[in-house]
């Protein structure tokens, strides 16, 4: 008989959010379909050119007003809020729909679109509005303040956190995400070394599939309840 399963560790991409109305990345309709991600992406777009760059982020800041958390992201909540075990919900998303569902134990790798960052002292604040470039950090004064994103080529967030967790799993569970950005793409291989269960939840094969125990395909709406469901009916 397999070993219970006391810790699991899920890994959400722009998979779980699309039937909020959130775009997703890559692929027809994608957010970067109307946006060269070199243009909005990187540390050296935001300091050639820093309105268009906060101003990709205001609009998305401001798109989070029309959008609600679906089942897929309540059920995790659920799941969650009656999970006995260690759990730890790392979002490579940058809205707030996880929390908003009522998900504590959640890490925003990629940082968050109500935040903003001081670039000078590493403050952070939370940020609802428009932030123009040369806004005031509150903290240090300077006019510093910028998107809290992780651009290409920055270190992803509680890179630490997510590792211990990894290390202490049983279950390691990814949803809605295509395998194409490291290092949250390589985080089925570590968990294998370490001979951890994987299961992937996405609407087709991603390019890491080959690497998960399982794999589901349809939609997280439906995929994410179902599987929460199983897990809890288990305990
Ligand atoms: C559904 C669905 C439904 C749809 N239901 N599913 C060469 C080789 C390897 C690596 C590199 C390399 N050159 C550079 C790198 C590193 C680089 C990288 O990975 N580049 C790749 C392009 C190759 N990575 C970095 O630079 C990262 N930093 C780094 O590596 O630092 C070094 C370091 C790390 C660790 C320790 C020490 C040092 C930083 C990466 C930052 C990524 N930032 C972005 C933007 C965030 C802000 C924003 O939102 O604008 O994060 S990029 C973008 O991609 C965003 C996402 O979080 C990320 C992943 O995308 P995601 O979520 O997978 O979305 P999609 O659209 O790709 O896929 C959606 C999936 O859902 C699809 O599969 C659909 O089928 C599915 N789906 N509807 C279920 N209803």
């Amino acid at each position: 008989m397999a070993d219970p399963i006391r810790n699991i560790v899920i890994l959400t991409g722009a998979g779980i959010s699309a039937e909020s109305g959130v775009a997703t990345f890559r692929g027809p309709g994608g957010l970067w379909e109307g946006h060269r991600v070199e243009d909005v992406c990187t540390p050296q777009a935001l300091r050639r050119d820093p309105e268009l760059v906060h101003r990709f982020y205001d609009e998305r800041r401001a798109k989070l007003a029309s959008v609600q958390p679906n089942p897929a992201h309540s059920a995790l909540a659920r799941l969650d809020a009656e999970w006995s075990g260690g759990l730890l919900i790392v979002t490579q998303n940058v809205d707030d729909l996880h929390e908003r569902a009522g998900a504590k134990r959640l890490i925003h790798m990629h940082g968050a679109l109500r935040s903003a960052l001081c670039a000078m002292c590493g403050a952070r604040q939370g940020w609802e509005t428009a932030l123009p470039p040369g806004t005031d950090c509150t903290g240090c004064g300077e006019a510093m303040l910028r998107p809290d994103i992780v651009f290409f080529g920055e270190i992803p967030y509680q890179m630490d956190a997510i590792a211990a967790a990894l290390d202490a799993a049983d279950l390691f569970v990814s949803i809605g995400t295509s395998g194409a950005v490291y290092p949250a793409a390589g985080f089925v291989q570590e968990a294998r070394r370490s001979g951890v269960r994987t299961l992937e939840l996405n609407l087709e094969p991603s390019e890491g599939s080959h690497w998960f125990d399982e794999s589901r395909q349809g939609p997280a709406g439906v995929l994410v309840p179902q599987w929460v469901d199983e897990v809890l009916g288990g305990e």
